[in-house]
């Protein structure tokens, strides 16, 4: 028997999404059915609303999300009914050149059906009512009542956590965390920068809190996100419409400068400050994105003396393994989810979700189910 549900349908960019009751398709042997419980509104979704990142439609949006196992596919081993898991949006063959080489994030197979918005198999997994198939968002499609993945993409974790929490791992927190445990290599008497404290800044501030770092340094334009920083681990928070940051980072590190940045604004100018504000021989992290095809450009002198510059999109995510020990930092205290949850909305509000966050009055408006 087919099942129904209710989806939320971007038609048309620079369009409403339209809440429509959309039909399953069956569950391929190594497909899991996913009951989406919690799913946060990210900036890419947005990007693809606005129309700066072109998609094929109608397509289901939401790729940061959390729920638990329906039903599991005739070839699954790993997952149950009744797992609560996270879900991760980065599903990679294993074994071309880049899974070979420890670049999941780069495999070829993710990367050549990432743009036609297909599930990891080549098809899509839900349809309208009229029977015209529907796109998903890379490779989940969470801003659904339900979302069918194969396998690896959901990851089991505690029960313990609630389900708004663990939503936010899947994307944003796993983003910023991972800058700073898996990306850069933050030393204990370390001076971290973090430049724009949005969720995925304010996730590297507690990355680099975790990772031991000494002096974190908080970059922002808004006094709330700042003192928000400031409670997640920021020693300090600098508001970059009063101050000049590279002047703060060398002025804080004896004239050298930050010996790690992680750059979490999305603006060349953000850019361009991250370079000036690393000392040489630092490392720099860009997480942040603007229009691909943008020039940016920067001082020369700010590029050279030995200084290593990392593009990272998904932190060096091992889903498998990260998502678990970040749900157990959360229980444990050391890992502040509550606190970027700005609002809890409905799906049938999901647009005027969307309106917080393009003027950046919402760190995270997550959606929640049932
Ligand atoms: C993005 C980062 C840039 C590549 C696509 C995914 N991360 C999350 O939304
Ligand atoms: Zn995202």
């Amino acid at each position: 028997m087919t099942l129904h549900y209710q989806a939320a349908v971007l038609n048309e960019a620079r369009s409403s999404l339209r809440v429509e009751t959309v039909a399953a398709a069956p569950l391929a042997p190594s497909d899991v059915l996913v009951g989406v419980r919690a799913a946060g509104l990210c900036h890419t979704d947005l990007e693809v609303i606005d129309g700066s990142l072109g998609y094929p439609m109608p397509i289901v949006l939401g790729h940061e999300a959390a729920g638990v196992i329906e039903d599991v596919g005739s070839a699954v081993q790993r997952l149950k009914k009744g797992d609560h898991v996270i879900l991760s949006w980065n599903p990679h063959c294993g074994h071309c050149y880049y899974c070979d080489r420890g670049l999941p994030i780069l495999c070829e197979d993710y990367l050549a059906k990432g743009p036609q918005a297909v599930q990891f198999d080549g098809t899509c997994k839900a349809r309208h009512a009229s029977g015209e198939e529907l796109k998903h968002l890379m490779f989940l499609g969470a801003f659904g009542e339900y979302c069918i993945v194969p396998e690896q993409q959901a990851i089991a974790v505690t029960r313990d956590i609630p389900f708004d929490r663990a939503s936010l791992i899947g994307c944003g927190v796993m983003t910023g965390v991972g800058a700073a445990l898996n990306v850069a290599r933050i030393g204990r008497a370390d001076t971290v920068m973090v430049i724009g404290c949005g969720a995925v800044g304010l996730a590297a501030v507690q990355g680099a809190r975790l990772a031991g770092a000494a002096k974190i340094i908080a970059v922002d334009i808004d006094a709330d996100k700042l003192a928000l920083a400031q409670r997640m681990g920021a020693t300090q928070g600098v508001n970059a419409k009063k101050e000049e940051i590279a002047a703060i980072a060398r002025r804080e590190t004896s004239g050298r400068g930050a010996d790690v940045v992680i750059e979490a604004a999305g603006s060349a100018a953000a850019f361009r400050t991250s370079i000036e504000a690393v000392r040489p021989g630092g490392e720099l992290v860009w997480l942040g994105k603007i229009d691909i095809n943008t020039d940016v450009t920067f001082r020369w002198g700010a590029l050279m003396q030995e200084k290593r510059i990392r593009r990272s999109s998904y932190g060096e995510a091992r889903p498998a393994r990260d998502f678990p020990m970040l749900a157990q930092a959360y229980l444990d205290g050391r890992l502040m989810l509550d606190e970027l949850i700005t609002q809890r909305i409905r799906l049938d509000a999901i647009n005027q979700g969307f309106s917080a966050l393009r003027d950046g009055k919402a760190i995270r408006s997550v959606i929640t189910f049932g």
